[in-house]
């Protein structure tokens, strides 16, 4: 049995607040959202991350992207959008089954220093 907190949620052996499935991807909200519609999409095969996939996988699940993206857009009516993944535990990935984090943004200030990130 696999381990795998995603794994999992592909198979329906735990809850996902899912937002969109097809046969090689799930898309699902985040349990921690960063901001609101934050979305994480997963292949449904256990790749831990990006080195690990195919060309086909990669252009499965980069297929599924831009669907997302107009879908939050749409839903939440953002001002922008991060689409990030973290690769290993110095980029800070703490779940070991890829996935890619869609983050809309809201608002941006600026002070003297710099940019910073609303976060409604
Ligand atoms: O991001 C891992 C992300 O996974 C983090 O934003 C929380 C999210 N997470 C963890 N468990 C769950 C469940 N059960 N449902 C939804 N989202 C979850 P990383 O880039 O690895 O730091």
């Amino acid at each position: 049995m696999t381990e795998c907190i995603f794994c999992k949620m592909v198979e329906g052996e735990i809850p996902a607040a899912k937002v969109y499935e097809d046969e090689h991807v799930l898309a699902f909200m985040d349990i921690m959202p960063t901001t609101k519609g934050h979305v994480l999409l997963i292949p449904k095969v256990h790749r831990e991350n990006i080195y690990e996939f195919s060309e086909d996988e990669a252009a499965q699940l980069f297929s599924a992207a831009p669907k997302i993206a107009r879908a939050l857009k749409a839903e939440f009516e953002p001002a922008g959008m991060n689409l990030l993944n973290n690769t290993g535990a110095a980029a800070s990935q703490s779940v070991y089954h890829f996935h890619l984090h869609f983050i809309p943004r809201y608002d941006r200030q600026t002070d003297g220093f710099g940019l910073h990130w609303e976060t409604k």
